[in-house]
């Protein structure tokens, strides 16, 4: 048992479960960990192999069923999330954007063709997908955005900009989201098609292991086949956000655990003042705090993934968990920092690494204000969106 499982919440995983968490801790053990802290510096990651390396073990897309996919529980998945995201939050990130946002929005909303031609390859990370959603002028109100699709005889015709999309500069596929005359509507664009470029944003102190980058689409032409005929509205890619949110209430635990980790570890043998920093009693108080919020959040995960694993999941419920994970996973990254002291800003530690992308889940997938005021609406029946 983890000394952080403070309340044994371990002990309600199934075998499976379990299983599938220590495959998972193994694979982020012998691929990731060495190596994260170089990719970070450089801001660069070998994210295709990765995405192979992880699909031969069935994470891409592992909560889907079909086409290859492994069609685990919500909680096997939220445990896959946890265990990638304590190596990196942009390693979730990668599994996240395929599984939960394009080969989601594919296998709920595509057709029988558009499934067969993506996701299979997808499921074993030889095909690449991301999802545009944001665009520079408009994120946390995607029903504002600008970029159009337009019927010409039986194909369309895409233009606009999409913004800070994960995985663009090496996808195959982007699930563009774009406005038609009969409301919001997606499609599976493949990133050769004429007109299409993609820029890499550079420059990021957060999420460094992460590919990120900028989908223009200049009258993009393509047929009425691209169109996923179930997306019809907004709910549509918010539908996706819901999946994807669920495994970022799990993947925040994460980094939080690996900070917490390297804490206690550290604590326990810098010696002050004659005894171990763990000794004091203010490091103490720290440390116990950070745990009792860390077994709270992995309290929410869980039930959350049992309301999913039943089908009952709300997306109002998706945001208590995820404003309160990824803030709680923050506070304690920067906690952990402080007993590092100067090691705590070294990239030698994985502590500061784990906060400055924390910055970043905090903002995507909805920013902590959006699902406060998802929860708001939720508790008084009232918008305060606008
Ligand atoms: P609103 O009128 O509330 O809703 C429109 C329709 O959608 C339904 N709906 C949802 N359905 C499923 N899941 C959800 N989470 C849903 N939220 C709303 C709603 O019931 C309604 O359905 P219907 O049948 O009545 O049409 O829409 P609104 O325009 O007022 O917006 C609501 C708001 C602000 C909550 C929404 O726009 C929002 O969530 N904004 C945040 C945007 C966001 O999260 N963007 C994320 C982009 S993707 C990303 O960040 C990937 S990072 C990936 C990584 O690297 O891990
Ligand atoms: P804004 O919407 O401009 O918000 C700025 C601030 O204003 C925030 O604090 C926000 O909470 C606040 N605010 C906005 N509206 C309100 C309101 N009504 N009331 C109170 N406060 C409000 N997007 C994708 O589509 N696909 C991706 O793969 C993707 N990957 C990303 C990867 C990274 C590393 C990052 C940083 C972002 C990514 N995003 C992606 C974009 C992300 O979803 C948006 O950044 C996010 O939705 C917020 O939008 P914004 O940055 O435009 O902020």
């Amino acid at each position: 048992m983890s000394p952080l499982d403070l309340l044994d919440v371990d002990s309600s995983l199934s075998a499976e479960e379990r299983q599938i968490r220590t495959v998972v801790r193994q694979l982020v053990d012998e691929q990731v960990r060495p190596y994260v802290a170089a990719w970070y510096e450089e801001g660069r990651v070998p994210a295709r192999e990765l995405a192979r390396e992880f699909g031969k073990l069935g994470l891409l897309g592992m909560h889907l069923t079909g086409y290859g996919c492994a069609g685990s529980s919500a909680i096997a998945y939220g445990l896959a999330c946890l265990e990638l995201e304590a190596g990196d939050s942009g390693i979730r990130s990668l599994v996240s954007v395929q599984g939960s946002l394009a080969m989601y929005a594919i296998w709920r909303y595509g057709s029988a063709e558009q499934k067969q031609r993506w996701l299979p390859t997808m499921a074993t990370g030889e095909t690449i997908g991301c999802f545009a959603l944001t665009e520079p002028d408009h994120g946390s109100d995607p029903a504002s955005m600008a970029t159009r699709a337009r019927r010409d005889g039986d194909d369309w015709v895409l233009h606009g900009t999409k913004m800070w999309i994960t995985n663009a500069t090496i996808a195959d596929v982007a699930v563009i989201w774009a406005r038609t005359d009969e409301g919001i509507r997606g499609f599976a664009v493949p990133t050769r098609t004429p007109g299409v470029t993609v820029r890499e944003i550079r420059r990021k102190m957060s999420l460094r292991a992460s590919v990120t980058g900028e989908i223009s689409l200049d009258d993009v032409r393509v047929p009425a086949s691209a169109q996923l005929p179930e997306a019809v509205g907004l709910k549509a890619p918010l539908g996706c956000l819901t999946e994807a949110r669920h495994g970022i209430v799990w993947g925040a635990l994460g980094a939080a655990r690996d900070c917490l980790e390297t804490a206690l570890q550290y604590a326990s043998s810098r010696t002050q003042f004659g005894r171990p920093l763990a000794g004091f009693q203010l490091t103490q108080a720290k440390l116990a705090d950070m745990a009792v919020e860390w077994s709270k959040g992995y309290l929410l995960a869980l039930q959350l993934g049992r309301l999913a694993d039943a089908h009952r999941l709300r997306p109002d419920q998706v945001s208590v968990g995820k404003l309160n994970n990824v803030r709680e996973a923050l506070a304690i990254a920067r906690q952990c920092r402080t007993i590092l002291g100067a090691n705590g800003v070294s990239g030698e530690y994985p502590v500061l690494r784990h906060a400055n992308n924390l910055e970043s889940v905090l903002t995507y997938e909805g920013t902590s204000e959006i699902h406060q005021l998802v929860i708001g609406q939720r508790l008084t029946g009232l918008s305060a969106f606008a």
